[in-house]
């Protein structure tokens, strides 16, 4: 397996080696691999991708290597007089086992995967996404209410040195502070549309009187780009979602351009203790699931906001921290 293992590290250094350039929050040309990532969900999903991939080069080699054998020993030439076995049992209980562990072993870190992308931290703040037929509106809930429709740049508007790209810019970016736990309450008006922004490792479908939930903690300032992921009509292909990703100064200073107002002054939640507070959010994310950070500014949870939806995120109970009102 040594040699797999080289195969396989060599085979990295090239795509590495390739994919150098397309270091931006958007699809490249020519590019392999996926996009660079922006927020904890999409670094777990890095790792667990990475993690498949050696696992797949070593079944390739080892595939390729019993080929190359058997074709080299069992030609007619070289085995004129073929053997007439048709059982081994001892062989046959191998080759069951051993793709059934194959198979255990990635199972366990993808449930793992899968059990944190679903899980809610007390969220930081909310937003809403509602897909239409062609656009995106927006909702800031815990912001004064503020909402806005964001529509796709077109081509013959787009200004390159404004760093606008084709059918991915909008005339109204969603902003959203960075190290945050931003909710992404998705829903849509029309038809079926889906929100999906690769670099934050999200993707989740927008159905008409349905509200579906997911989260995203962005660990890089930057602008994101992402599209409507469900066939959804003549404009699909034109309904560009757009994320600027910044310190939580200019986020508020941006709410207040908006005309909305930032939520922090009303402390309604007093938190008496939190029992794992001293471990650090980048080591609990490292670690397996049930290991849980204690949210960074529960007070900045409006629970006006918070609580209507709790609802999806009855799974995952031990998360919240002890609370009176
Ligand atoms: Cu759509």
């Amino acid at each position: 397996m040594t040699f797999s293992r080289a195969f396989s590290f060599l085979a990295f250094a090239f795509l590495a080696f390739i994919m150098t350039p397309a270091l931006a929050a958007l699809p490249e040309p020519m590019q392999l691999n996926l996009q660079p990532a922006a927020s904890t969900v999409m670094e777990h999903i890095h790792d667990f991708h990475d993690f498949i991939l050696y696992i797949i080069f070593g079944i390739a080699i080892f595939v390729l290597l019993l080929m190359i054998y058997v074709v080299l020993r069992f030609n007619e030439k070289a085995n004129p007089v073929p053997s007439k076995t048709s059982h081994n049992v001892p062989l046959e209980i191998i080759w069951t086992i051993i793709p059934v562990l194959i198979l255990v072993v990635i199972a366990v870190p993808s449930f793992r995967l899968l059990y944190y992308e679903s899980r809610f931290e007390n969220p930081d703040l909310t937003i809403k996404a509602t897909g239409y037929q062609w656009y995106w509106g927006y909702d800031y809930p815990d912001h004064g209410g503020i909402n806005f429709m964001s529509y796709m740049i077109k081509d013959a508007e787009i200004d390159p040195t404004k760093g606008q790209h084709r059918l991915l810019s909008t005339d109204n970016p969603v902003v959203v502070p960075i190290n945050k736990v931003v909710r992404f309450q998705i829903t849509a008006a029309d038809v079926l549309h889906a929100f999906a922004v690769p670099a934050f490792g999200i993707k989740m479908d927008a159905v008409p009187g349905r509200l579906n939930e997911t989260w995203v903690k962005i660990t890089k300032p930057g602008t994101y780009y992402g599209q409507c992921s469900e066939l959804c009509g003549t404009g699909h292909a034109f309904m560009p979602i757009e994320i600027k990703a910044v310190t939580e100064e200019e986020f508020a200073a941006w709410v207040a351009e908006k005309g909305g107002t930032m939520p922090s002054a009303a402390p309604a939640v007093t938190q008496v203790t939190a029992p794992d507070s001293p471990a650090t959010p980048a080591a609990a994310e490292g670690t397996a699931p049930p290991a849980v950070t204690a949210p960074e500014t529960p007070a900045a949870t409006a629970p006006a906001a918070s609580a209507p939806t709790s609802g999806e995120s009855a799974e995952t109970p031990a998360e919240a921290p002890a609370q009176t009102n």
